[in-house]
C-alpha cells in the first residue's frame, strides 16, 4: 500500500491527491501537523510535504511525486505521450511553479515581515489578477490548461486557482487568504470559472 505524508488544505498534496484517484489509487495517509514535521522527517530527510513511499521508494515534492506515479502507474495517462506535447507540460510546469507562484510567495514574505512594502505588496498583486487571462486564454476552446483532457498542468494549479472561487471556512492559512484576496473573478473569466468547477468535482485520494 502506497502511503502518503499530508497536511491539511496543502495545496501541494492536492495536486497528488488528485492524480492518485485519477490514477485509481488508493492511499494509506499519515497526517502531520506543520507543528511537528518530525514523521516526515523522520521518513524524508526533510519537512515538506507531500511526501509519498512506495516500499522502499520515499519521493518527496509534489511534481516529482506526479512523475513517479505516470512511470509506474502510466495508465489513465497524466502526461502527454508525445514529446513535443511533453515538452509544452514541462514548459508550463516550471513556469507555474518558478515563476508564476513567485508573488503570491513574495506577498506572504512581506505580509509576514516587520515593515511592508505596500507599493510592492500591490505591484505583486495586480500581478496575480493579471495572470487569470493567461489561464482564461489558455482554456480556450478546450476543457482542461493543456487540451481537452485532465493533465498534470491542472493537477499542479489546480489547487492554487482554485482560491479563486472556493475556500473551506476552516482554512485560514495566510497563503491560501492571500490567493482568495488576489485571484478574485469579479463575473468575468467564464472558461477559468467553469474549469475550476469541474476540476473540483473530481475525487482525491
Ligand atoms: N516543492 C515542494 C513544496 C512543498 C511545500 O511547500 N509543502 C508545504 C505544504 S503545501 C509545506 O509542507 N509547508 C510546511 C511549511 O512550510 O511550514 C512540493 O511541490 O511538494
Amino acid at each position: 500500500m502506497l502511503r502518503l505524508f499530508r497536511a491539511p488544505f496543502s495545496t501541494n498534496v492536492e495536486r497528488v491527491a488528485l492524480a492518485l484517484a485519477h490514477k485509481g489509487l488508493e492511499v494509506e495517509s499519515v497526517v502531520i501537523s506543520y507543528d511537528d514535521r518530525s514523521p516526515v522527517v523522520e521518513v524524508s530527510g526533510q519537512g515538506l510535504v507531500p511526501v509519498l513511499v512506495d516500499g522502499d521508494t520515499v519521493v518527496p515534492d509534489s511534481i516529482a511525486i506526479l512523475r513517479y506515479l505516470e512511470e509506474k502507474w502510466p495508465d489513465p495517462p497524466l502526461f502527454p505521450g508525445d514529446p513535443a506535447r511533453r515538452a509544452e507540460l514541462d514548459v508550463f510546469l516550471d513556469w507555474f511553479n518558478r515563476v508564476w507562484k513567485v508573488a503570491p510567495n513574495a506577498i506572504e514574505e512581506e505580509l509576514e515581515g516587520d515593515r511592508q512594502d505596500r507599493e510592492l505588496v500591490k505591484e505583486l498583486a495586480a500581478r496575480m489578477h493579471d495572470s487569470l487571462d493567461v489561464f482564461e486564454r489558455l482554456l480556450d476552446g478546450r476543457d482542461h490548461l493543456l487540451g481537452d483532457d485532465l493533465s498534470v498542468a491542472d493537477c499542479a494549479a489546480f489547487p492554487f486557482l482554485k482560491y479563486a472561487k472556493v475556500r473551506d471556512p476552516d482554512d485560514d492559512e495566510l497563503f491560501h487568504r492571500i490567493l482568495d484576496d488576489n485571484l478574485q473573478l469579479g463575473g468575468d473569466y467564464p472558461r477559468l470559472s467553469a474549469w475550476i468547477d469541474r476540476v473540483n468535482e473530481r475525487p482525491r485520494a
